[in-house]
């Protein structure tokens, strides 16, 4: 990895409804809007985003945006304490320099919470766990997106066979993944071809689940057509930054770096 800043995507997906177990949550954010941010490199993706990670052992936080800055309604940003400190740096949160939290948040209190994905074929979706989420890394929510990601697919598998395991609900995992794009070696399931041919079995496996990540990230964006949307039928290399720049310009993401 390079020692350089990494500027991800930071997309903006807003609560709809909040699960049973974050009656608590709800309290705090006292019928604001809410909105987890995630972090991402690959803007073209979120047509295909069918629910959200977080990880039930890290600890969140509520943070009073500056998207409203001066006005006496607030948005808050659903992330890690870490990533809202950068934000505030970046001028991200409402006063410079200096983080407010709202509130904490535990990672499993917000299992089963609703949110919406702009762009998705999906209008809400679930946010369920992933247990290979770092707290050292982006806000440490992360959007699922299957058909493209083998970490997504396969911890989707791995829900859907040990729901009990992970304590949650099976029809919170959504049934369908999206093809977005298609590639030549791969088609518009990459993610399932690669976790198939590398008989990757479990999120456990992380050697393989890297180098599956690698070829599909690559093949994906040298060799990647877009099959939905705004740019169906163009080269996903030609798109990526025109799609993460009508969601920032949609005020539907930011920049944030760290
Ligand atoms: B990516 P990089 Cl379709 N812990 O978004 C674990 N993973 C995290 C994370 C954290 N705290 N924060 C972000 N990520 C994931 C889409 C995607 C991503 C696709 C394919 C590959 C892919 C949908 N999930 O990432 O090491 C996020 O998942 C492959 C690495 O800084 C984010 O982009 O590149 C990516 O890792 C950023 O990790």
């Amino acid at each position: 990895e390079g020692v350089g800043p990494q500027e991800y995507m930071a997309m903006k997906l807003e609560v709809t409804q909040w699960g049973e177990r974050a009656k608590r949550v709800a309290d705090v954010a006292q019928g604001k809007k809410v909105f987890f941010v995630a972090a991402t490199l690959r803007s073209e993706t979120m047509y295909g985003v069918t629910n959200l990670f977080v990880s039930p052992t890290v600890k969140y936080g509520l943070y009073p945006s500056s998207s409203t800055k001066g006005s006496d309604e607030e948005v808050l940003y659903l992330c890690t304490p870490r990533s809202a400190r950068n934000m505030a740096y970046q001028g991200l949160l409402k006063h410079d320099d200096k983080v407010e939290c709202a509130g904490e948040v535990d990672g499993s209190e917000l299992l089963g919470t609703k949110v919406h994905p702009a762009l998705s074929a999906h209008n809400e979706v679930y946010v369920v766990p992933m247990d290979t989420i770092k707290d050292n890394k982006g806000t440490a929510v992360v959007v699922c997106m299957p058909a493209d990601s083998p970490d997504d697919f396969i911890m989707t598998q791995d829900l859907r066979k040990k729901p009990e395991y992970y304590n949650i609900e099976p029809e919170w995992v959504a049934a369908e993944l999206v093809p977005i794009l298609t590639t030549p070696t791969y088609g518009d399931r990459t993610a399932e071809a690669l976790v198939k041919a590398m008989k990757i079995n479990s999120s456990k496996d992380t050697k393989q689940l890297a180098e599956a990540k690698e070829i599909a990230y690559k093949e994906g964006f040298y060799q990647g057509t877009m099959i939905v949307g705004k740019y169906k039928g163009e080269k996903v290399e030609a798109v990526k930054p025109k799609i993460r720049d009508d969601l920032y310009s949609q005020n539907l993401a930011f920049a944030y770096s760290e």
